[in-house]
């Protein structure tokens, strides 16, 4: 039986909606939303391509990461290789490969490129600091909530993604790691014995298309495919409230170093603990839903 996911993430017309709409619908009440062609009039949406990319920097040396070898009780800090970005742009426009480049400062090799979008004043308290997420078909982004607590806006600019979000208020549900912003679970192919507080969590499903902005609140889990090979740029605005944006400086100032520090000590035990409790948070979600039923 596959996971609830049968909820459409909305799409809307990005050129359309007001700011007064926006917040209202949807930053306010903090639901996600795909806002088609809000980018379309900046000079990235039809200059942004793999010749474009590879002619202006394609010598930069980039680090990648092996999707394949992601182990859930490691924070992915570690490139697994090293490659020129055009030869990685190569790869991922042609042949198979699991080799992602995530959270690329791309603006920091060339920041020319800043002035090929601007910000969409379809709300304010943007934080001014883009990253580039590039990946090849069939690739994952596993499944985790942005560490510091903001809204995402995650713009396509090549190829198709498949986007699967769960509520913040299913945490306990899909297993969160405590110290952690990554789960253990598997969405796609749920192991109910092992997992049963699968069976209670409903989602959301939708794709991203050529210059589709996904707006992603706060808190958001989000699982990410790559349909196609392609590449997005994300940036972020403040959470809503004082408590979600003191809960994102918490996670990136102490409790991510306090995780590195106790892994560093207990190694595998420490995972195995997170892992306990992670399924006590889990039971006692289940039990609570079993007795308001
Ligand atoms: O597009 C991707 O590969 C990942 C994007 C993501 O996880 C994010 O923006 O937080």
């Amino acid at each position: 039986m596959p996971i609830d996911i049968s909820t459409p993430i909305p799409v809307i017309d990005g050129e359309k909606i007001t700011r007064e709409e926006f917040e209202r619908n949807y930053v306010h009440p903090q639901k996600p939303v795909i806002l088609r062609g809000l980018w379309k009039n900046y000079p990235a949406y039809h200059k942004w391509n793999y010749n474009f990319f590879r002619k202006s920097m394609g010598d930069l040396e980039v680090g990648l990461y092996s999707s394949k070898q992601a182990d859930p009780s490691q924070t992915l800090s570690t490139p697994t290789t090293k490659m020129k970005f055009s030869e990685y742009l190569k790869l991922i426009e042609t042949e198979p490969t699991d080799l992602r480049l995530f959270l690329f400062p791309i603006f920091k090799h060339k920041p020319e490129l800043l002035h090929d979008f601007d910000y969409p004043p379809i709300t304010k308290g943007y934080i001014k600091l883009p990253f580039m997420f590039f990946g090849p078909k069939n690739s994952i982004t596993r499944m985790h909530q942005d560490i510091d607590m903001s809204n995402v806006f995650l713009t396509q600019f090549e190829g198709r993604k498949r986007v699967v979000l769960f509520h913040p208020n299913q945490s306990d549900l899909l297993y969160k790691l405590p110290f952690n912003v990554h789960s253990t679970v598997d969405i796609e192919h749920p192991d109910y014995d092992i997992y049963p507080g699968l069976k209670y969590v409903h989602g959301m499903e939708g794709i991203l298309e050529y210059g589709d902005t996904l707006y992603m609140p706060a808190g958001y889990w989000h699982h990410i495919e790559y349909v196609e090979g392609g590449y997005g740029l994300s940036v972020r605005t403040l959470a809503p409230t004082l408590a979600l944006r003191l809960r994102g400086a918490y996670n990136l100032l102490i409790q991510r170093k306090l995780d590195d520090i106790l892994r560093f000590l207990f190694g595998k035990r420490w995972f195995e603990l997170k892992k306990r409790i992670a399924h006590d948070r889990a039971n006692r979600a289940i039990e609570k839903i079993l007795r308001d039923e």
